[in-house]
């Protein structure tokens, strides 16, 4: 992939403005996107967007289309967070762009960057409930970290550059840029590259160096202190640099659902996941710690529990790159503003290391004492079991994805997550059927890499569709579906909470192989726990891609558990691991 053009100086361009040649919006906008170094892109046709397809016909850009633009959203979200890079997706106006809505927020909600291009009517029909009209830029306004339409072509070079560089600094996130079909027809000259100046968008890069000092100061002052972890610091590519400060100081760490993948769980000083369906020494090393290092984290009620309580003997340290999330829920001490990647490696130089042994002690015993478990005695499939023994058969290799339910809390707490961008899941906006296309984006964006999504039934079944995708284009992705023939969650907490009234929470789902088989992948049918085994590795020799569907335990659930509103230490379901010591 050629590297994209960021902050170019003036003079690296060295030809004059009227020595560019005149273009047709469509073709600046393919222009642009080659020069911003995008190399595939995910996208569903329609009427206001066919000049633009059709400069797309003999372009150099890998063009996936999926079965529906949510998928299409989702596939550019998995490229992105497998990438690093930014994903792009283009839709049509009205239903194609209402359609990537979805995609877009949970985009937004993880602080995925992608930029999505949607073509709108005539500008001389918008507002007048034109053919396929929507006001996709109402409609995106909060979803998006930026978004714009551009109704004169001279606008649109600038815009474009100005999209993907919004969508990778600072805090990532997706941009929209609706473009009108007489724009992309129109004609102007190309504009040269200059530097990106946006008024009242300046990241802040580097961390303010007294604040870096005053926060290694804490930590070398700290007893019992915690690193807490976020997707931040996967999409500053900043593991490296944490692992560098954890070591020297000797800290161990926690990580949230999408912080997972950040610091490698096989070492000794990972806490693994904290939060509601966190590991009890990672809650409880939270709610004792004397000091918290919240780093690329924004303390989302998931991991906080009841705000008031939580963390209550720390002193808190918050690195960040946005601004507005420090202090947002919970009161920060020492706040850092900047990239994690600088910030740490700063830090890392303060630090020194500190032995901590009635910390470390303490640590040891909850660990001993209340490890994840699940009845491997039983002679039904239990899920835990299945994400086991794929870990034992993948390992390291694997990337892999997750739809969302209980099946996605046992992803994270049974697989070992040792790497970055190894682990793809919708956290913040817990989108159902964000997997298989997220795998798909993902295996685009790393074709020899192994791509598992491990999915729900429920939540398979709402972009099953997109098997097709993977078919037309032959990705070998594989989906393991944890079939209990529930939304196991909503049941969970309605068994919990609602007294077992299982009100709405089960679906008649399909045969899943047969299904995938019809549009032309390999389907396997699990039903016994003898053949997990067998199956995965079947799975693992296919070239096409292969659906196993894993008819697990029915009822099982997710423990431990911090019910909503509780304390992080309140956790549920550690007298039923205890019991199964
Ligand atoms: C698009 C969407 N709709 C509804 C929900 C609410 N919800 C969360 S988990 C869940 C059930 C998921 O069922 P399944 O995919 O089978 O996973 P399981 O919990 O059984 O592992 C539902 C309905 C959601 N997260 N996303
Ligand atoms: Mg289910």
């Amino acid at each position: 992939m050629k590297k994209p053009l960021t902050h170019p100086s003036q003079d690296s361009f060295p030809q004059s403005p009227s020595a560019l040649p005149v273009k047709t919006g469509a073709e600046i906008v393919v222009e642009t996107l080659i020069e911003q170094g995008v190399d595939i892109m995910f996208g569903y046709p329609g009427g206001v967007v066919l000049p633009l397809f059709d400069r797309l016909y003999d372009a150099p850009i890998k063009f996936i289309i999926p079965r529906h633009e949510q998928g299409g959203a989702h596939m550019a979200d998995g490229y992105a967070r497998a990438s690093g890079k930014v994903g792009v997706v283009l839709t049509t106006s009205g239903p194609g762009a209402c359609n990537l809505t979805t995609g877009i927020a949970n985009a937004m909600m993880d602080s995925v960057p992608i930029v999505a291009l949607t073509g709108q009517v005539r500008t001389e029909l918008i507002g007048n409930d034109a053919f396929q009209e929507a006001d996709t830029t109402g409609v995106t306004r909060s979803i998006t970290k930026h978004n714009v339409i551009v109704k004169d072509v001279k606008d649109l070079q600038q815009t474009i550059r100005e999209a993907f560089y919004i969508a990778r600094t600072g805090r990532p996130g997706p941009v929209l840029i609706d473009i009108p079909v007489d724009v992309e027809v129109a004609k102007c000259q190309l504009q040269p590259l200059k530097e990106i100046n946006l008024p009242g968008y300046k990241p802040q890069e580097k961390g303010h160096l007294r604040q870096i000092k005053m926060a290694a100061e804490a930590i070398n002052k700290s007893e019992r202190p915690v690193v807490y972890v976020g997707g931040g610091v996967i999409s500053a590519n900043a593991s490296e640099e944490l692992r560098a400060l954890a070591q020297k100081a000797n800290l161990p760490v926690a990580m949230t659902l999408l912080g997972l993948g950040s610091y490698d769980q096989m070492r000794p000083e990972s806490l693994d996941m904290l939060g509601m369906h966190g590991t009890a020494y990672a809650n409880f090393a939270v709610q004792e710690c004397d000091l918290l290092i919240a780093v690329g984290a924004r303390f989302d009620d998931r991991v906080t529990g009841k705000v008031k309580t939580f963390a209550p003997n720390a002193k808190i340290i918050h690195i960040d790159i946005d601004p507005s999330s420090i202090s947002k829920n919970v009161a920060v001490d020492i706040p850092v503003v900047g990239d994690a990647k600088f910030i740490l490696a700063e830090m890392a130089k303060e630090v020194r290391h500190k032995e901590r042994k009635e910390w470390f002690d303490k640590i040891a015993d909850w660990k001993k004492r209340f490890p994840l478990r699940y009845d491997t005695a039983s002679s039904n499939i239990k899920p835990q079991y299945v994400i086991e023994q794929l870990w034992e058969a993948t390992k390291e290799r694997a990337i892999i994805v997750t739809g969302v339910g209980q099946h996605q809390m046992w992803t994270a707490q049974f697989y070992k997550h040792t790497r970055p961008r190894h682990f793809i899941t919708s956290g913040g906006l817990g989108t159902m059927g964000f997997g298989l296309p997220a795998a798909i984006g993902a295996q685009i964006a790393r074709p020899d890499a192994l791509v598992i999504d491990i999915d729900g039934d429920s939540s398979f079944n709402m972009t099953l569709t997109e098997i097709s995708t993977a078919v037309q284009y032959e990705l070998p992705i594989k989906v393991c579906i944890i079939n209990n023939g529930y939304m196991g969650m909503v049941r969970q907490w309605q068994e919990l909470f609602y007294n077992k009234r299982y009100s709405k929470s089960f679906l008649k789902n399909p045969e899943f192989a047969a299904v995938a088989q019809a549009i032309g992948a390999v389907g396997i049918t699990v039903e016994k726990k003898n053949e997990v085994k067998s199956a995965i590795e079947k799975m693992l020799k296919e070239k096409k891609p292969c659906v196993v569907d894993f008819k697990v335990e029915r009822e099982e659930n997710v423990w431990p558990m911090v019910a909503a509103g509780k304390s992080l230490h309140e956790m549920d379901g550690l007298d039923i691991f205890e019991s199964m010591a």
